[in-house]
């Protein structure tokens, strides 16, 4: 082990050397000095904003690894259960600002410790820089498509907040989600090459690599026919997975936790048949294809591809984490029994399924444990978070190809199926049909497929949902034969949460500042226990107060329309002189159907159809700015690149903008914003000046969301439906709080069912709006453009049930303008009130709830 490496008379020497971290200015400025003029080998002439942000990044990243090493060697003394986060994406965002908030150095008088933002920012300024400038430097670390991916980053925060001795495994993409530009008003995907300048943040460990093995045979050298045996994999191609690991700070606490992602290289070992044959080029060329299993971040959200790379990526990662996982075990000696009291491990969606499998080979193959008790120690080990309900994104996969790529793994799958079955029907002896809905195995045309997610509910010994509703849902739609042969308890709810650091203090520091100074709390302790928000509820009717939280927002609305206007190459599209008079009506997600961005285009296109009728009919336009006030309707996200649909929205949204915005008869009444390229950085733009979001899915189909509980944590109000998360958020913040709307999820079967039959009835508001659409209105050009748009809805059934909610939707918009504009107190009383109520929804809370009661993990905290 390391520790006999070192004689002990040089360990003094080591010692008197120790690394100290920057406390002051004087310490960071002679770090970042060091940083510019040896690790990137530039000077005082030729130190850039880019160069800038490396060099603070470095020296931030010096105190952070400082502590890294303090909390792992805590860690390891102690020896407690660890947790392990397996998600395919961490949407991470910038990390220089989270950093400089999170870590914390001594106050100038001494007493006590803060922020360490304050001094960085002052030592930037004596040395020529602003701190502004220099964050704006960092690329996002994109490696992630919505939710799923944010939701990672959030738990790996609030994890390390909370000293919970974990660690976060995935992948490290050199292409990230794609970068969105708008071109004539379509989406085009340009590839996002996040490291090209190199990544200050990440700690390349060449001697942590792992060999992963992918195709070839499996042999039983014992002789042993059956799959039970040891068996022996003997695999046709082999890669290196090589760990990069990112620092993760706790606020407020020492503990830094760690992030690894994986990267693929080529094995050092070189194909001599290959070579002998005189094939070199392809011997090399074999070689230089590993680098491809890490190349790039699968584009989709809730939708399930099946391509050979992706199930490529999946094991490639799982194999290399659980090694890793298995050799951090193996140093404390203990039992194979004991495991799962030492492992807790997160299945973040079924994308990290495989390593239930990798788990059980290799405590039967190379452990020798006996097959049922090898079993045993997974379940007890895995956990399985469910992200959805919807088919298209359940994960299956045909045997032909996963056994082609994984053949010892298709035999312990066919296994575990083989036994799980065994179980039920002895269970259930009359239930014929009840097999085959629940074998892991299913028996499809033109082949069978491996179910994933029922391997995963088989091989975990918990499954939650994400939101209440929808953990509700699982249990009584895709996986309601799983409760009969497991019970109900197996299946939990845990609903998802947001880190208030992040999603408060970073991207709202004015709101920040005025709750701190509200509830007495100057430090920011609140951030740590947002319980303490609603100390806030007293101020709620204070005109004072009021004032102070509308000026906030009002800043925050200047701030999105700068960018805005950067956008649109220095134009205003957003009249500046009635900023803190137009209500800004955001939806900033993934462009889905199930989400209805085209709802919401709908009803702009309504709404300015009504303005130019009552125009026409002679009002003034004062008279028509009683009825329809000043409104701006901002849209962002991307598309799927091949999801025809969801780009045909886009489309529609900017063609919508370009009429709109540019009728010079209805003045500024109303506007329309697609802002392009929607990321973690943008959001913590967007979200902080919307006066009102919209959450608008079918209900039944947004398993949670989590940018529901981000606007309304900056104090926007929302609009949604029965769906997800926004059934907690309204039991939490007060039905009069949130401009709920639409059809129920226990009713969608049934409407669904009635449109089949039904002449589609269209409501008549929605009739004018399809009309306008199929006129060529916004498409003269080519004026059958959007018609699949409103085809879907008048030929295919409405799946999304637009027809169904359309009315609703616009009466409860009608009311959002009332309310806005005529009782502009009310509005202001229900943000204030509304933030004092969202605590419920900080990642702390979900990590405890994780904590308690499926990983069974306690805090180790630093000494004080
Ligand atoms: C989201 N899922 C849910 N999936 O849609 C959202 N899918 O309701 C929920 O709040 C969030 O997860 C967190 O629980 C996703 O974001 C994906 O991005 C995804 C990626 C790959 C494959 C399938």
């Amino acid at each position: 082990s390391i520790d006999n490496i070192i004689p002990l008379h040089c360990r003094k020497v080591w010692s008197k050397h120790q690394v100290k971290k920057f406390e002051d200015n004087e310490g960071f400025q002679q770090r970042f000095i060091g940083h510019v003029e040896t690790t990137l080998a530039r000077s005082l002439y030729n130190c850039d904003d880019l160069a800038a942000y490396e060099a603070t990044s470095l020296s931030v990243r010096d105190n952070l690894i400082i502590n890294w090493n303090a909390t792992q060697q805590r860690i390891t003394a102690r020896d407690p259960k660890r947790v392990y986060y397996l998600s395919l994406e961490f949407l991470m965002g910038r990390a220089l600002d989270n950093a400089l908030i999170n870590m914390e150095v001594e106050k100038p008088d001494g007493k006590g410790m803060e922020s360490s933002r304050a001094l960085v920012s002052k030592s930037l300024d004596d040395l020529g820089f602003r701190l502004e400038d220099v964050l704006e430097k960092e690329p996002d670390a994109a490696l992630g498509n919505g939710g799923l991916g944010r939701l990672a980053a959030c738990f790996v925060d609030s994890m390390a907040t909370q000293n919970i001795p974990a660690w976060g495994y995935g992948l490290r993409y050199e292409y990230g989600i794609f970068a969105q530009k708008i071109i004539d008003g379509y989406q085009v995907e340009t590839p996002d090459y996040w490291l090209n300048f190199g990544d200050p943040w990440e700690i390349e460990r060449n001697e942590i690599h792992v060999p992963v093995t992918f195709y070839g045979y499996v042999d039983r050298p014992s002789g042993d026919t059956s799959t039970l045996a040891p068996s022996e994999w003997i695999g046709g191609e082999r890669v290196l997975a090589v760990a990069y690991d990112f620092p993760v700070p706790g606020y407020k606490t020492s503990t830094v936790n760690n992030l690894r992602l994986w990267k693929a290289k080529p094995t050092t070992e070189f194909d001599f048949a290959k070579f002998n044959s005189g094939d070199y080029k392809n011997s090399v060329d074999q070689q230089q294809r590993a680098e491809s299993i890490t190349a790039v971040l699968y584009p989709n959200d809730n939708f399930n591809q099946g391509k050979e790379l992706r199930l490529k990526q999946q094991y490639f990662w799982c194999a290399a984490s659980l090694h890793d996982i298995i050799r951090r075990f193996k140093k404390s000696h203990k039992p194979w029994s004991e495991f799962p009291e030492q492992v807790a491990i997160q299945l973040n969606d079924t994308h990290p399924t495989l390593a239930v499998v990798e788990l059980q080979r290799i405590l039967v193959d190379m452990e020798k444990l006996d097959w049922h008790a090898a079993w045993d120690i997974v379940v007890k080990t895995f956990s399985y978070t469910n992200h959805t309900v919807m088919q298209e994104a359940l994960e299956k996969w045909p045997v032909g190809l996963f056994g082609k790529l994984l053949p010892r793994h298709l035999e312990i799958i066919y296994d575990v199926n083989w036994f799980f079955l065994k179980e039920v029907e002895k269970k259930f002896p009359k239930d014929l049909g009840l097999l085959g809905r629940v074998s892991i195995i299913e028996e499809a045309s033109p082949e069978r497929q491996i179910r994933m997610a029922f391997l995963a509910i088989v091989g975990s010994h918990k499954v939650n949902g994400v939101a209440e509703l929808h953990s509700e849902l699982i249990k009584t739609t895709i996986f309601q034969d799983f409760v009969k042969v497991y019970g109900e308890k197996k299946f939990t709810n845990v609903t998802n949460g947001i880190t208030p650091r992040r999603w408060l203090k970073q991207a709202n520091p004015k709101l920040a500042e005025l709750i701190g100074q509200a509830i007495d709390d100057p430090d920011e302790n609140y951030l740590l226990d947002m319980s303490r928000l609603t100390e806030l509820a007293k101020k709620a009717d204070d005109p004072d107060f009021q004032e102070k939280w509308d000026k906030v927002k009002a800043a925050n609305k200047v701030q999105l329309a700068d960018l805005i206007r950067d956008i649109n190459n220095g134009v205003d599209i957003i009249d500046r002189e009635h900023i803190n008079n137009t209500l800004f009506d955001i939806q900033v997600k993934r462009i889905h159907e199930y989400k209805r961005q085209q709802m919401n285009i709908f009803g702009v296109i309504y709404r300015y159809l009504a303005i130019k009728r009552l125009l026409k009919e002679g009002a003034s336009i004062k008279e028509v700015a009683k009825k329809y006030p000043r409104k701006a309707s901002i849209f962002g996200g991307k598309s799927a690149p091949g999801y025809y649909m969801a780009k045909l929205i886009i489309k529609l949204i900017n063609s919508v903008a370009e009429v709109v915005n540019n009728d010079k008869e209805i003045q500024d009444l109303l506007k329309v914003v697609f802002i392009p390229d929607y990321n973690v950085s943008k959001a913590e733009i967007i979200i902080p000046a919307s006066d009102l979001s919209e959450h608008i899915s079918t209900a039944g189909t947004e398993a949670s969301g989590t940018s529901n509980m981000k606007f309304v944590m900056n104090g926007g109000l929302i609009i949604g439906t029965v769906d997800g998360a926004n059934v907690e958020i309204t039991r939490e913040i007060g039905e009069d709080n949130i401009f709920l709307f639409g059809n129920l999820s226990e009713n969608v079967e049934e409407l669904r069912y009635n449109h089949q039959f039904h002449e589609a009835e269209m409501p008549t508001e929605l009739d004018v709006v399809l009309k306008c659409i199929e006129s060529g209105k916004f498409c003269p050009d080519n004026a059958s453009e959007f018609r699949p748009l409103t085809d879907s809805i008048k030929q295919h059934g409405d799946y999304y049930l637009v027809s169904d909610d359309f009315e609703s939707y616009l009466a409860t918009q009608e009311l959002v303008d009332e309310v806005y504009h005529g009782q502009r107190q009310e509005w202001i009383k229900k943000s204030i009130l509304s933030v004092a109520n969202v605590g419920f929804f900080s990642s702390d809370r979900c990590i405890e709830e994780y904590s308690e009661t499926i990983w069974n993990v306690e805090p180790v905290k630093p000494e004080e």
